[in-house]
């Protein structure tokens, strides 16, 4: 018996978008050398703009990436404070000549998300403790300070600067709801304690590697996106491997996809596009 909310209250942050691309190297090749040097041009100073600058990214930032693999040529991942910023954004890099040559392969739509799940489960308990009711004006006024303390408090986390690691690892996942596998049918408390258990692997790990964990449950097709940052690339399988021994992991998670990028800043981006090395400028 659920005697109150099953939900962990959550904090969101900024909202992200993720844009894989294909670049067209046929047609760039096909292309004038004095074309070539205009979008180049142009791009580059796009990027600038949008903050993809090395160290300097700022909360609003967004940071772009050299993809290994067929899953793409270029990643990149925008932080805003809004959709509809975002939307701008993906509008101007579509009216670039730039786009000419990019196919879109994937994108993932996402809201920086913390989960407050030691705070939820002491707070539903004090309260029922008290008899305040679920979704009682009382209620939700002691809910609404716990949060807007939260947002307060971890308010660096939730708009993250892009961190300047060398490499990203992306991927989308779920918690699983499959027969008797199924998260969202647990008890809080159980919640709970898998994620702490998961928190307690990940501590472990963060002197190498940045997480950012993003919430996309209505407004994309997996529920979280995780990114992590990290200057050396093994980082990520030694993580991840080992939290998938981790019950919130071999027993509740499902995996997207996932794409691993170098970072490219955009003061290298004309040597990434230079196809005649007489031309490299
Ligand atoms: O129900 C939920 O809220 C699930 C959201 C969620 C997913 C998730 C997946 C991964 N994480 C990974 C790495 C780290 C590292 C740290 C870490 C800590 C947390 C905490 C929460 C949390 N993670 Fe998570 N992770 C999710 C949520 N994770 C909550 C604890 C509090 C916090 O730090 O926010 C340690 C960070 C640090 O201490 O600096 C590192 C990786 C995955 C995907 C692989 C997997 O097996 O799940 C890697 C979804």
């Amino acid at each position: 018996l659920t005697e109150f909310s099953p939900v962990p209250l959550t904090i969101e942050g900024s909202c992200v978008l993720h844009q894989l691309f294909e670049f067209d190297w046929k047609a760039w090749r096909g292309a004038s050398a004095q074309d070539r040097q205009h979008v180049t041009e142009e791009a580059t100073d796009l990027f600038r703009g949008l903050g993809i600058a090395g160290e300097k990214s700022s909360p609003e930032g967004s940071a772009l990436y050299s993809l290994l693999g067929h899953k793409g040529d270029l990643m990149m991942i925008h932080f805003r404070n809004s959709f509809e910023d975002l939307n701008s954004l993906e509008m101007k890099l579509a009216k670039t000549s730039l786009y000419g040559f990019l196919k879109a392969k994937f994108s993932y739509l996402s809201i920086v998300e913390l989960s407050l799940y030691e705070s939820s489960a002491k707070t539903y308990a004090a309260l029922a403790g008290n008899g305040v009711q679920q979704h009682t004006p009382e209620w939700n006024e002691v809910i609404h300070e716990i949060l807007e303390r939260q947002r307060e408090a971890m308010a660096q986390r939730l708009h993250p600067s892009i961190p300047p690691a060398k490499y990203l690892c992306f991927y989308p996942m779920n918690r699983k709801r499959e027969g008797k596998q199924n998260w969202y049918a647990l008890p809080l408390g159980e919640r709970q304690r898998l994620m702490h258990d998961h928190g307690m692997i990940g501590r472990r790990y963060a002197d190498r590697v940045r997480q950012v964990i993003s919430g996309s449950i209505g407004v994309d097709d997996w529920e979280w996106a995780v990114d992590l940052f990290a200057d050396d690339p093994l980082v990520f399988k030694q993580l991840i491997y080992e939290m998938r021994f981790d019950e919130a992991s071999s027993l509740y998670a499902d995996f997207g996809p996932f794409y691993v990028g170098i970072r490219l800043n955009p003061e290298d981006f004309p040597e990434w596009l230079a196809v005649d090395s007489a031309e490299k400028m």
